[in-house]
């Protein structure tokens, strides 16, 4: 699948944000004319995601169920003389929380980016990295690449540490301008969207897949089913026609969850325990075939333990054909395996890791926790596994009932089921995988109140965002009573503003694309 051309933006966004997004594009091109005394070339486009469900398990290679969401990353780009030295200048609408910049681009594309810097633009020079790899590859008559210099002007409404993937909607912008800006005019989804999930990390957290595939695949109207085996790929799910009208509402805790802070013992801490379970896991089962090497961040992965167990046990020789009802049952072994013989509630030190895998622990420090470091006495194998194992069930399962509702005229139970599936990832992220907040939480029992039928932290956790499934005629007394018991709680002089931007009611958006400017 190729980035679209897009012509128009009703292509891209939902009929009801046309009118603003339509200002906000004029904007954005007039103010470039003025900066640059040129006119743009074109504009590159990745919109942000709301995750639906399927929480933390993208890194460990099971399927998820992202949306893209209206807010995106915008990209006005002018290219510049080729006879000049390429550098880039990059400026942003909100000139004063993100500066402008200008920096050279040494051969091969290979910017230097400190990730320990809270610096905007690492997130172009991530996209940058990627793409000038991806064409150097393309470009093998052996000379090296160099990219061309640019300007840019860039406009993001996705909030940034809200949980709506603003980073990946920025790397997946940049990585599509940087290939554009280079005469890519046919640029391949999938491979824009491996670069990006690569080169994100560049920026300091081991992420999975998700984000990037929602931002570059998604389809106007539909969810987006993602799975990474055998391969990276989307398909777009659509939501059946209900009475009550199914609608997600997103709603921000205000609390910023600082990925960049936190890593060691968040987020990159859950990818280190999730690698190690499968390891462990394997070690326990005598499994003969070490764990396969895979797309996932640590190169091994729970899903790749679930393949190689079924293999050795039960000759399944390619389990990405197995049966959906299958596949549900494997998933079901493998909960139980894991109550069994992971069963230290207190979790593992890395003696005891070390112990069961026959390695010293300087040889588990560098397999596991060298390139992102992480801290922790205890690793809780048992708790991150389960979840893992339980989460890839709710996803198969939320796509069954989206794709073969219960009989017809009975949408109550449809969305009663889809809403009690969000629920137990939401009790699930927060007992077991420990990422959610007592604000989450909270935001979480509120709506429920109010006529939610499922509500659930989405994203990384820690913070962020929230997404609800709440049938339309509820939406404003979920609001209401968000307004009453939650922002103005806890913030009594807060802005009509601020207010607007902390609940949204999102329609699917569609993914990546370049417009050229006329
Ligand atoms: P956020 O922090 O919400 O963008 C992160 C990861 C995803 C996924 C989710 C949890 C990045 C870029 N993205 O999303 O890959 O693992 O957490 O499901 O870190
Ligand atoms: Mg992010």
């Amino acid at each position: 699948m190729e980035v679209p051309t897009a012509t128009s933006l009703n292509d891209i966004y939902p009929d009801d944000a046309i009118s603003v997004e339509t200002k906000r594009w004029e904007k954005l091109l007039a103010q470039f004319k003025e900066l640059y005394g040129k006119q743009a070339d074109f504009v590159a486009r990745s919109p942000g995601r709301v995750n639906i469900i399927g929480e933390h398990i993208d890194y460990s290679l099971y399927e998820v169920l992202p949306m893209a969401v209206t807010a995106d990353f915008l990209m006005a780009v002018a290219i510049r003389p080729t006879s000049e030295k390429p550098t880039v200048r990059i400026a942003n609408m909100l000139l004063e929380k993100f500066p402008t910049r200008e920096f050279e681009i040494p051969a091969e594309g290979e910017v230097p980016i400190d990730a320990s810097a809270h610096e905007w633009t690492n997130y172009f020079k991530s996209g940058l990295r990627g793409a000038s790899k991806l064409l150097q590859q393309k470009h093998k008559e052996g000379r090296h690449f160099v990219s061309v210099g640019m300007d840019i002007l860039a406009d993001g409404t996705v909030p940034s540490g809200g949980g709506l993937s603003s980073s990946a909607a920025f790397v997946c912008t940049s990585a599509l301008a940087v290939m554009k800006a280079n005469g890519e005019d046919k640029v391949d989804k999938k491979e824009l969207c491996e670069l990006a999930i690569v080169s994100e990390r560049a920026v300091g957290v081991n992420s999975g897949g998700m984000d990037q595939s929602a931002s570059v695949f998604s389809l106007r109207g539909s969810a987006l089913y993602v799975s990474f085996k055998p391969t990276l790929s989307g398909i777009p799910i659509s939501f059946p026609q209900t009475s009550p009208e199914l609608t997600f509402v997103i709603a921000q805790s205000f609390v910023a969850a600082d990925k960049h802070v936190t890593a060691p013992v968040c987020y990159n801490l859950r990818v280190v325990e999730c690698t190690l379970a499968a390891a462990f896991l394997s070690k326990v089962f005598s499994l003969k075939r070490p764990l396969p090497t895979d797309s996932s961040p640590l190169g091994t992965s729970l899903r790749g333990f679930h393949d190689t167990f079924f293999e050795e046990k039960e000759n399944v020789t390619d389990n990405t054909k197995t049966p959906v009802p299958e596949f549900l049952t494997q998933l079901e072994k493998l909960v139980q395996l894991t109550e069994d013989y992971l069963i230290q509630e207190e979790g593992y030190t890395r003696s005891d890791i070390c112990g069961v895998l026959g390695i010293s622990e300087d040889e588990l420090h560098e397999r596991f926790m060298s390139k992102f470091p992480v801290r922790a006495e205890h690793f809780m194998l048992r708790q991150r596994a389960l979840h893992v194992f339980n989460e890839a069930i709710r996803v198969i399962k939320f796509r069954q009932l989206l794709s073969s509702p219960p009989e017809e005229g009975n949408n109550d139970k449809l969305l009663h089921s889809l809403g009690d599936l969000m629920n137990e990832t939401q009790t699930s992220c927060r007992d077991l995988y420990d990422c959610s907040c007592p604000e989450l939480d909270e935001l979480c029992d509120l709506a429920r109140s109010a006529g939610s039928y499922g509500s659930r932290l989405t994203g990384a956790g820690w913070g962020g965002c929230s997404v609800h499934l709440v049938p339309k005629e509820k939406v404003e007394a979920v609001k209401k009573v968000w307004e009453e018991q939650y922002y103005k709680k806890k913030w009594p002089d807060i802005s009509v503003e601020r207010l607007q931007e902390a609940i949204v009611v999102s329609k699917p958006g569609s993914g990546s694309a370049v417009f050229k400017v006329l």
